[in-house]
């Protein structure tokens, strides 16, 4: 897929993050959890150098709930400080606060040596596009501080919070990287929809799910469309469009409208909660 995913104000959103990070004691990134392979920026390694970090795989609620376990057994076992959330309740947000306690109590008690007391724990909050990192920062204020929007591309600045005296949060723009190793890495962004769609071959995308969905979760196309999957992912768009009566004036089949419609299902969560990557997808990178 040639896409052209790198814009101009992610190059600014990186430049200013090497910057920021300066002032800030732990990284906190947003990765999703339907793909977390894809969604971790390798950027952000750089960025952070020797800074805490943790991650949280966020959208777990749209994710696969053996996955996430999955998932959050691999994270443990590589000693990397994880949570499972839904940015969009409060619900986890005891669990969060407590980790970025353990996380930075060793700062505070050289703070305290220092003779600096009740200095707030800053971080800064980062992800691609989408991820939920706006909304994670309004639901952990408890108010609605941070644009938001469901497409890529909504916050466009950096912008301090300040949570409470002990936490300060810095909401980032969302960036992607000038180069992905594999296909499968821009195909996995697409599908879910961190990349543009104005930008992306919808019919590609489309066929792309379908594969997908028939080799992981089998039996559900067939369950929404009522089609049986036979031949190719493309023949599976005709035949879904032909049936979900996605069609142009003379009848034959609108392929972009159906292509629309199965990725708006997937990510809506109407072919059920999925799961792309699993971290056994990592040893075979
Ligand atoms: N289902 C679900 N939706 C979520 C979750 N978190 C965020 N969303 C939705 O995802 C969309 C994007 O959220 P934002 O908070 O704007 O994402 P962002 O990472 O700040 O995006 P940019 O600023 O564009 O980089 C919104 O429609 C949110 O309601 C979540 O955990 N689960
Ligand atoms: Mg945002």
């Amino acid at each position: 897929m040639a896409i052209q995913w790198f814009p101009g104000h992610m190059t600014k959103a990186v430049r200013a993050m090497e910057e920021d990070i300066k002032l800030v004691d732990l990284l906190i990134e947003l990765a999703d959890a339907r793909i977390p392979i894809s969604s971790r920026n390798p950027e952000f390694d750089r960025i952070a150098g020797s800074k805490l970090r943790m991650v949280i795989m966020n959208k777990s609620d749209l994710a696969d709930e053996q996955a996430n376990k999955a998932w959050l057994s691999y994270y443990e076992a590589n000693n990397i400080s994880a949570v499972l959330m839904d940015a969009r309740s409060s619900k986890g947000t005891g669990e969060l606060k407590k980790k970025i306690a353990d996380l930075c109590a060793a700062k505070k008690a050289r703070d305290l040596k220092r003779g600096i007391k009740n200095r707030p724990v800053r971080a800064m909050v980062v992800g691609i596009p989408n991820v939920g990192k706006s909304t994670f920062i309004n639901t952990y204020a408890g108010r609605a501080v941070a644009k938001t929007g469901n497409k890529p591309g909504v916050t466009r600045g950096k912008q301090w919070i300040k949570l409470a005296k002990d936490l300060e949060l810095l909401d980032t723009p969302g960036v992607l990287w000038p180069k992905f190793d594999d296909e499968a890495t821009g195909m996995h962004l697409a599908m879910i929809g961190s990349i543009s769609d104005d930008i992306l071959d919808k019919q590609e995308i489309a066929c792309g799910i379908i594969g997908f969905m028939e080799e992981r979760y089998a039996g559900r196309l067939k369950e929404r469309y009522e089609e049986d999957y036979d031949g190719t992912p493309y023949e599976m768009l005709e035949r879904i469009a032909l049936k979900k009566g996605c069609l142009k004036k003379g009848g034959e089949a609108d392929l972009d409208k159906c292509a629309g419609m199965i990725t708006d299902d997937l990510r809506s969560m109407k072919l059920g909660r999925i799961t792309i990557e699993l971290p056994e997808d990592i040893i075979q990178k």
